[in-house]
C-alpha cells in the first residue's frame, strides 16, 4: 500500500471563494499594490490581533530583517545566533556588518545571555537574536546587556506570531520586531513578512524605505528597496487572519498528542509549555540522544523518510558552518558546543493543522519504540 507523505508542514489556506470575491475587488478597483486598501486594512488587523502599535507589511520575512538594520544605522558587528534559518545572518552580511556568532540556550534553542557580553567589541552595534520555534528568548536579560553598552536589538520573530508572554506580545520587545508570512509559518500571507516598531515617525522611515526611499512623489530619503506587500497577497492575508485561531488551536492538539506519546521514550527530548507564555505551537522539535536512543538522529530522520514522514532537521548546519560564514572567529565549534550539539540531535515533527489521528500515530509508531 502506497502511504501517502506526512509533510512538516503545510500552509493554512484562505476559503477560495472567499478570496475570490476579493479578488474580483481588486480587479474591480484597479489597484493591485503600492499601499492600497487592503494592505491598509491588513495593518490595521494585524496591530489588533497581534497587539503592536505599528506594523509595516513586506514582501516576505527577510527584508525586513535588512530594512531594520539599514533604519538603526547599524554599522560594525551584529551579535547574532548560528541557530536559525540563514535569513537572519544574511540581513546582517547585505548591511555591511559583521555577523558575530554566540552560543544558544539549550532550553528554549535562543540566544544565551550568558555569553553576549563577552561577544561584545568597540565595534558591536546591535544584537539580533532569534525566538527560535516561537520560543520567547531570554528577553530581559538580552535587553539588560544592551542597555549597558548602549546597543540596539533587533528580534528576528519570524517564527513568533501571536506569541505572548505575560499577556504581552513578545514583538513589542526591543528596538524593532520582524515577522515572516511565508507559507510555512502559522499564519502565512504565501510569501510576506512585516516590521513591527513603537512609533509613528519609525513606521513613517520604513515605509519609505520599502519603497526605494520615496518619501512623495519627487523626494528620495534613502537608499530604500522595493519590498512592498501587494494586494492580493494582502486580501489571502486578511482572510487567513479569521482562521489563524482554529489553526493554532489543531497545533496546540498534535503537540499535546506528540508529548503524551514521547513522554518517556529514553533519548527523545522536547520542550513543554513555558509558564507565562501563549505559544503558537509553529514548530515541534525533537532532539535525539543517540546513546540512549538507541539511533542517531540522522538515522532516525532516515527511517521516518522511509515512511513517507518529512521532518526537517531545522536548523541544521549551523549557518556558521556555511562557506560565507565560516572563516569568522565566532564561527568556530568550540565557540559554539550547545548549538553545534543541538543541530546534530533535532528533527522537527510533522506540524499544522491539518494533521490527523492517522498521521499522528504513523509518526509516533515510526518514533516510538
Ligand atoms: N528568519 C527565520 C528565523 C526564518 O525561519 C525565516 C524563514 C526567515 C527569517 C526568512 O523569512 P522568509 O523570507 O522566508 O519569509 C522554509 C521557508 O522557506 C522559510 O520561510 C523558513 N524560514 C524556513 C525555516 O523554512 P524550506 O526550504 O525548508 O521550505 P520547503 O520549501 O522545503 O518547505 C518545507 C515543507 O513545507 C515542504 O516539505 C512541504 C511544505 N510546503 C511548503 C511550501 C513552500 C507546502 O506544503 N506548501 C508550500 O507551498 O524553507
Amino acid at each position: 500500500m502506497n502511504k501517502e507523505t506526512i509533510t512538516v508542514t503545510s500552509p493554512l489556506l484562505p476559503d477560495l471563494d472567499e478570496f475570490h470575491t476579493l479578488l474580483k475587488e481588486i480587479w474591480d478597483s484597479k489597484w493591485v499594490t503600492n499601499n492600497g486598501s487592503f494592505h491598509k486594512r491588513l495593518e490595521q488587523a494585524l496591530c489588533e490581533y497581534l497587539k503592536v502599535p505599528y506594523i509595516s507589511l513586506f514582501t516576505n520575512g527577510t527584508l525586513p530583517l535588512l530594512t531594520s538594520l539599514q533604519a538603526l544605522r547599524i554599522t560594525g558587528e551584529v551579535i547574532t545566533t548560528p541557530y536559525s534559518f540563514v535569513a537572519t545572518t544574511h540581513a546582517i552580511w547585505w548591511n555591511g556588518c559583521k555577523p558575530v556568532f554566540v552560543d544558544i540556550d539549550p532550553t528554549n534553542c535562543g540566544m544565551d545571555p550568558d555569553k553576549i557580553e563577552a561577544a561584545i567589541t568597540p565595534h558591536t552595534t546591535a544584537i539580533m537574536p532569534v525566538h527560535c520555534y516561537g520560543k520567547p528568548c531570554d528577553m530581559e536579560r538580552i535587553q539588560a546587556v544592551a542597555d549597558k553598552y548602549n546597543l540596539k536589538v533587533i528580534y528576528d520573530a519570524a517564527h513568533a506570531f501571536g506569541v505572548e508572554v505575560d499577556g504581552e506580545s513578545v514583538l513589542n520587545r526591543g528596538d524593532m520586531a520582524t515577522l515572516s508570512f511565508h507559507a510555512t509559518k502559522v499564519y502565512n500571507t504565501l510569501e510576506g513578512g512585516a516590521l513591527v516598531m513603537h512609533d509613528a515617525e519609525t513606521k513613517k522611515r520604513i515605509d519609505y524605505l520599502k519603497n526605494f526611499g520615496f518619501a512623495g512623489e519627487t523626494e528620495v530619503v534613502g537608499p530604500g528597496i522595493n519590498s512592498k506587500m501587494d494586494e492580493v497577497r494582502s486580501a489571502y492575508g486578511l482572510l487567513n487572519l479569521k482562521l489563524v485561531d482554529d489553526a493554532i488551536e489543531m497545533r496546540h492538539q498534535v503537540a499535546i498528542r506528540y508529548r503524551e506519546a514521547l513522554r518517556d521514550v529514553k533519548g527523545i527530548r522536547f520542550f513543554d509549555d513555558m509558564p507565562g507564555v501563549k505559544h503558537n505551537y509553529s514548530y515541534f522539535p525533537i532532539f535525539v540522544n543517540a546513546e540512549e536512543y538507541g539511533m542517531t538522529r540522522d538515522e532516525l530522520y532516515s527511517k521516518m523518510k522511509e515512511q513517507g514522514i518529512l521532518g526537517r532537521r531545522y536548523f541544521y548546519p549551523l549557518i556558521s558552518t556555511f562557506s560565507t560564514y565560516c572563516g569568522l572567529p565566532s564561527a568556530a565549534p568550540e565557540n559554539l558546543p550547545v548549538a553545534t550539539r543541538i543541530a546534530n540531535e533535532v528533527i522537527c515533527l510533522p506540524m499544522h493543522h491539518g494533521l490527523n489521528e492517522g498521521d499522528l500515530n504513523r509518526v509516533l509508531e515510526t518514533i516510538v519504540r
